[in-house]
């Protein structure tokens, strides 16, 4: 059982890959988020999970939506139903 980074957690990771400090993620920053988190993904991964994630087209991945692609690949507590319990 590994262990569900939290909102917090996310918010720091997405701080530290955030580079240029503009608020969203190129595709470099990007993988640098996936290495913060210890997923190892091939470089075909990331591009197709980037793009994916990039709901508005505008080649940037904002808070908001790495918030989403983190939730809806199970990468988080937060806005899933407890699982136990
Ligand atoms: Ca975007």
């Amino acid at each position: 059982m590994t262990t569900k980074p939290t909102e917090d957690d996310l918010l720091a990771v997405f701080s530290r890959a955030d580079l240029g400090g503009d608020e969203k993620l190129d595709l470099m920053e990007f993988s640098l988020v996936l290495d913060l988190l210890g997923l190892s993904w091939n470089k075909a991964q990331v591009q197709h999970r980037f793009e994916l994630a990039d709901f508005d087209r505008d080649g940037f991945i904002s808070f908001a939506e790495f918030g989403e692609l983190l939730r809806t690949q199970g990468w988080t507590t937060q806005g899933t139903a407890a699982a136990h319990g």
